[in-house]
């Protein structure tokens, strides 16, 4: 359409714009208590890695003190944060995992 009852001219797009997502990577934190074979657990079951893939991960993170999960869409991005962080804290581990806008 372009244009409404009112008078007022409304620009509308003809082409289908399929507009992208912005992504958001997912990060592991290093701490000096969380065991490494919870950690490597964690990247495998929520993160889908293979155990190979998860361990290293989780060296990356012990090291660099920080690493990339995964790149996700907000929505799912905020879905493993909250997941990886409520079974940190149910195993009384202090293990943190973040995300942000790539
Ligand atoms: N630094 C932890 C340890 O030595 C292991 C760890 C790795 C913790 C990655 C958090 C993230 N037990």
């Amino acid at each position: 359409g372009d244009d409404d009852r009112s008078g007022t001219a409304i620009i509308t797009r003809t082409k289908p714009r399929a507009k992208r997502p912005s992504l958001y990577r997912v990060l592991l934190l290093n701490d000096d208590y969380t065991p490494m074979e919870f950690v490597v657990h964690v990247v495998e079951r929520f993160f889908n890695k293979s155990h190979d893939d998860a361990y290293q991960i989780m060296m990356h993170v012990h090291h660099n003190g920080v690493g990339e999960c995964g790149v996700f869409t907000y929505e799912v991005a905020e879905t493993k944060v909250t997941q990886v962080m409520d079974f940190a804290r149910k195993h009384q581990h202090p293990l943190q995992c973040v995300m942000e806008k790539k």
